[in-house]
């Protein structure tokens, strides 16, 4: 079985980051989302819409998604690769090269992004950013 695991905020879920995560999980057979806790997503400087709990239940009712856990640190994924036995590590293309350390472990694999939508387009649209 092939484990795949991505890392990410998934604020205002939308289909950019449904489409990304159709993708992780046709790259193996688990699908883990390792989600930004609100703790970490300060220390990123971005304040999410929903809490953590909220994100991480609307990301466990995709079909795609077999686990989701707690991202509390950057220096987390060194451990995680070992912790949950992954074979591929995947993350949008704007994260090209920033995770490639982890190529001596799994493999590593960058995804083009969906360019048109974002949680920050979003909040513009609306007005509420
Ligand atoms: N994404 C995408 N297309 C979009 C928007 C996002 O493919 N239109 C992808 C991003 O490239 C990322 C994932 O969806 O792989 C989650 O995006 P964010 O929630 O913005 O995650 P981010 O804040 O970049 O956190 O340790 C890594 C960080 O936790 C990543």
């Amino acid at each position: 079985m092939r484990r795949v695991i991505t890392y990410g905020t998934f604020d205002l879920l939308h289909y950019g980051h449904i489409r990304l995560l159709q993708r992780c999980k046709a790259q193996g057979d688990y699908l883990i989302v390792a989600l930004s806790t609100d703790e970490f997503n300060a220390g990123k400087g971005k304040k999410c819409y929903f809490s953590y709990e909220d994100r991480k239940n609307m990301l466990e009712a995709i079909r795609f998604v077999d686990l989701v856990i707690p991202e509390e640190t950057w220096e987390q994924k060194v451990s995680d690769m070992e912790k949950y036995h992954i074979d591929t590590f995947v993350m949008g293309d704007d994260w090209t090269g920033e995770f490639d350390f982890l190529k001596d472990k799994v493999d590593v694999i960058y995804l083009p992004r969906t360019p048109e939508i974002s949680t920050t387009r979003i909040k513009s649209d609306l007005g509420t950013v």
